[in-house]
């Protein structure tokens, strides 16, 4: 199975992008996390993002927050799905990362979830890979129906 890479701008980004991490793993979908930054080390971000494919990545995932570059700076150096988590991490509280990452210019997308929106961004993912995959759109399946469930258990706890 190909590997995703989810790429953060900041440790300080870590407490929400873990739970894409928990979620990639819940599924049994190997990752590898790093730090890099579109600001403050563009080279490491080129240089991963131009290696990715040949790396064994399938989909990158790219959190960032502020004037948040990360997802375009990856997806302009690499045809791999790039997926946009942007953070809630200024006085802004979010809207700022979100039209930074969701206004790419024609030609080189990147697929942007919700503010701080990484479990979303983890099943994407897995999503892109299941197109592939048998057994992980199984699993997908079997986390919507146990979802489902527990959404229903709840209905009924409520009108009892
Ligand atoms: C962005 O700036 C990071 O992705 C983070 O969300 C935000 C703040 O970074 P720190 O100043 O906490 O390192 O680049």
């Amino acid at each position: 199975m190909k590997k995703i890479g989810i790429i953060m701008g900041s440790d300080s980004d870590l407490p929400v992008v873990q739970k894409a991490a928990d979620t990639l793993k819940s599924l049994d979908i190997p990752y590898e996390m790093h730090i890099y930054s579109a600001h403050r080390t563009p080279e490491q971000a080129r240089v991963f993002a131009l290696n990715a494919r040949k790396n064994g990545y399938g989909v990158l995932i790219a959190a960032a927050g502020m004037a948040a570059h990360l997802a375009g700076a990856l997806a302009a150096s690499t045809t791999l799905p790039v997926i946009g988590i942007p953070m809630k991490s200024s006085v802004l509280e979010g809207m700022d990362a979100l039209l930074s990452t969701v206004q790419m210019p024609r030609g080189i997308p990147v697929a942007t979830v919700a503010i701080d929106g990484a479990v979303n961004a983890a099943l994407l993912a897995a999503e892109i890979l299941a197109v592939s995959d048998e057994a992980l759109a199984a699993k997908l399946d079997a986390r919507r129906e146990a979802e489902a469930a527990a959404v229903l258990e709840k209905d009924r706890k409520l009108s009892s």
